[in-house]
């Protein structure tokens, strides 16, 4: 038999006066048992309060906005239990409520992937219960990983929210908030949604059956600890900034790596001659400025590699900005040579060095990284054989250099000690073949052997 039961807010510990921010339901309603009727927001934690029995919501007492404490009621419900709720159920809203005020032995981790409560809460007690949810909103360094890192704190959304995500397979601290305070809502989920799909990562096929969302095991949670001491230190900005963009290229773009080897023998020659004759000028001529101009040649012969995607179309660049990777102490940034077509070689090592200069005091403007039509990473000055580089979005490849090693090639009669510096160029397959990458380098490579072809 049916009754209506007035529901009120639980023992929700030392919080009172806590501000609804959202009214899960409507009069009229049928809820579930469980099922979140509005959701409470102090300093520290999210609350749902959920409902303690199924039925149909008659009345709502509270609005948005509006600060409850424990025995505020909230909603008169047409129950369909067959008894009230219980004392127990109150004792159990009160175990989950203090369960909510201690910090979760490593919030500082891993978003939750379940609300905490759920865990925590004694689970026979918890289903048949009016217990409330609670989601610690403080910073943590998961904010390292998002894309807008720089704005946000923590991720910041209800339960409710965080369950809908969940739903849709989506992590909440990939998503930007736009309501009050930067908490994430429904509507921002759906447009993560939408803009995730759009921008391809359905078309480029997950793992999962769907071909949506990666459906990902959650990040290990260790406790470091246990094994021996630690020291925290927060990530650079820098870091936070071009980890969130080297994630999404890793993710987003299907990369191969083609590599080559290309005898800059004669070309290092040269370098070195230039470098005598300029001597007395500050100018440095490094390979990184002949690896810009023999790119910007074999982008000429190959246009596809100097393109973008954009949905179904290939857009062509008529224009030749080439980014080079700079390591700096506070991590990697990617200056641009604009126009590099239409620089020399002397011009370009010397524009080269004074941006690679200006990164390294933090002090590169942004237009000076944008405009990028393919990047150069080059670790030659530092070591390595062949490494695997990640593309630089919108862009569709990237070159990197490792270091020169004299090693011996048969010339048809006789091994010749030739200075041979190692290629690897990775590109995005949906635009790029394989074939297309292998003529690409061996081009780049005859341009490195013969710098007099660059000219043809
Ligand atoms: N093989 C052998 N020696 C090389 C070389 C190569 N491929 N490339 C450079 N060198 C030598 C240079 O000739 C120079 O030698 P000398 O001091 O004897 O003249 C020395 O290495 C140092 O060069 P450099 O690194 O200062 O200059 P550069 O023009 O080659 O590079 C820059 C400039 C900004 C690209 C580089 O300093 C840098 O930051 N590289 C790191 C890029 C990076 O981090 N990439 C990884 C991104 S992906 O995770």
């Amino acid at each position: 038999m049916s009754q209506i039961i007035e529901i009120k807010v639980p023992d929700i510990g030392d919080y009172a006066d806590v501000p609804v921010i959202e009214v899960l339901v409507s009069p009229g309603d049928r809820v579930e048992e469980e099922q979140s009727l509005l959701t409470l927001e102090s300093d520290k934690a999210t609350m749902d309060i959920p409902s303690p029995s199924a039925g149909t919501v008659k009345e709502i007492r509270v609005k948005p906005g509006e600060r409850i404490s424990e025995g505020t009621v909230i909603v008169l419900l047409e129950s369909e239990a067959k008894a009230p709720p219980t004392e127990s159920a109150s004792s159990a809203a009160a175990s989950a409520a203090s369960n909510a005020q201690q910090p979760p032995a490593q919030s500082t981790v891993q978003e939750p992937t379940q609300p905490p409560v759920a865990a925590n809460a004694p689970q026979p007690s918890a289903k048949s219960s009016p217990a409330l949810t609670a989601t610690h909103a403080e910073p943590s360094p998961t904010q390292a990983h998002e894309p807008n890192a720089e704005n946000h704190t923590a991720s910041h959304a209800s339960p409710s929210v965080r369950q809908f995500a969940r739903e849709l397979g989506v992590e909440v601290r990939q998503v930007n908030g736009t309501g009050p305070k930067g908490r994430i809502t429904q509507d921002d989920v759906r447009a993560y949604v939408k803009a995730t799909l759009q921008s391809g990562v359905k078309a480029s096929g997950a793992a999962s059956g769907a071909g949506g969302a990666l459906n990902l095991l959650p990040w290990p949670q260790v406790a470091f600890t246990k094994f021996g001491p630690l020291e925290t230190k927060p990530l650079s900005r820098i870091k936070k900034i071009a980890g969130a963009n080297l994630h999404r290229n890793w993710v987003m773009i299907p990369h191969v790596t083609s590599h080559e080897e290309a005898d800059i023998t004669e070309l290092e020659a040269l370098r070195v001659k230039l470098n005598q004759e300029n001597s007395k000028t500050a100018l440095k001529v490094t390979l990184l400025a002949f690896l810009i101009k023999a790119s910007v040649a074999a982008l000429k012969q190959y246009p596809s590699f100097n393109t973008s995607l954009d949905g179904d179309n290939l857009i062509y660049k008529k224009y030749y900005h080439i980014g080079f990777a700079a390591d700096t102490p506070n991590g990697l940034v990617v200056p641009v040579i604009k126009n590099a077509d239409q620089k020399g070689v002397l011009e370009i090592a010397q524009e080269t060095t004074e941006l690679a200069q200006l990164a390294r005091e933090g002090k590169l403007k942004s237009e000076q990284m944008q405009g990028g039509c393919f990047s150069i990473s080059s670790l030659g000055g530092i070591g390595g054989t062949y490494f695997t580089p990640i593309i630089n979005a919108p862009e569709v490849a990237i070159l990197g250099v490792c270091r020169s090693a004299l090693k011996p090639v048969w010339d048809g009669q006789q091994f010749m000690p030739r200075l041979m510096l190692p290629l690897s160029l990775s590109y995005d397959h949906r635009v790029i073949d394989g074939a297309e990458a292998a003529r690409f380098n061996a081009y780049l490579a005859s341009i490195l052997a013969d710098f007099r072809r660059v000219t043809l």
